[in-house]
């Protein structure tokens, strides 16, 4: 099944930032879909949960040099 997750990401200044976050997101195994919102600071994750988590997730924003929070 699928699962959802909702993180603050602190750091994206301009639409290529976000599309850099969504990148990273997106190499990671087991994503479904990655939207990344860089007027709220925002990235929404569709994954499958047998594949990646939330931690996971969290690491490859911050690994880009952004801070990652998870709202939900
Ligand atoms: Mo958005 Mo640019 O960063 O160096 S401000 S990619």
């Amino acid at each position: 099944s699928e699962a959802k997750a909702l993180f603050s990401v602190i750091g994206m200044t301009c639409s290529a930032c976000a599309a850099s976050v969504e990148k990273a997101i997106k190499r990671l195994p087991g994503i479904r879909e990655a939207l990344v919102d860089v007027l709220n600071n925002r990235a929404q994750v569709l994954f499958y949960p047998s594949f990646v988590n939330e931690e996971s997730i969290g690491e490859a924003i911050e690994d880009g040099g952004f801070e990652a929070t998870l709202l939900r």
